[in-house]
């Protein structure tokens, strides 16, 4: 199955943490990485008290299921040094969210995907355009309809990252 997951993180060299988590990701057991977006740096959506974001999105190809993927993202946001503080949308080592999963449309306990957040976040929608310009996103439309949609913030493109 083709997913794509949304990497981010404010704390503690936040870029560095978005590139070793990327690396992680493409070496779990039954992911294969198709493309790594650039990395951008945007401001914080939520309390306004808190550093900036580095935001990136990458593509891969897994048999995993939904939550087998998500217990692995979550153990990878662990070893990051990832506190639940219960904050919402509070400052964070690393954050990895389960944008897109195939088709699929799923709202369970554990997980909703498409993630909500995505049509609403410039931050999300400018990565994801990165791997895969011509996404639909299911539910939602063509990820180029929801770019068009979004409104403008600041977002800045920080590094070229080599796609694999
Ligand atoms: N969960 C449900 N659906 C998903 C999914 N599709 N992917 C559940 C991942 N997790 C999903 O997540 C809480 C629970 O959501 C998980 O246990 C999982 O079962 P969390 O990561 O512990 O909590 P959170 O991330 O603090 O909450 P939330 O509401 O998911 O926040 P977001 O949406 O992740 O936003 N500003 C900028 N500029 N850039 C950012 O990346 N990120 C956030 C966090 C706030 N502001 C930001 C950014
Ligand atoms: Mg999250």
């Amino acid at each position: 199955m083709r997913a794509y997951i949304g990497l981010g993180g404010n704390l503690k060299q936040p870029q560095q943490h978005v590139l070793d988590a990327q690396r992680e990701i493409a070496s779990l057991a039954g992911v294969k990485a198709l493309a790594f977006s650039r990395l951008y740096r945007s401001a914080p959506m939520g309390p306004k008290d808190q550093p900036d974001y580095i935001n990136a999105v990458m593509a891969i190809e897994t048999p995993l299921t939904p939550l087998e993927l998500l217990d692995r993202l979550q153990a990878i946001e662990t070893a990051h040094g990832r506190v639940r503080q219960g904050e919402r949308w509070g400052p964070r080592t690393l954050d990895l969210d389960l944008l897109v999963y195939g088709d699929k449309e799923i709202q369970s306990e554990r997980l909703t995907v498409p993630h909500p957040g995505i049509a609403l976040r410039r931050f999300v929608l400018m990565p994801l355009h990165d791997v895969e310009p011509h996404l639909k996103i299911p539910g939602l439309g063509s990820l180029e309809s929801l770019l068009a949609a979004c409104p403008l913030d600041g977002l800045a493109v920080i590094l070229d990252v080599e796609g694999g």
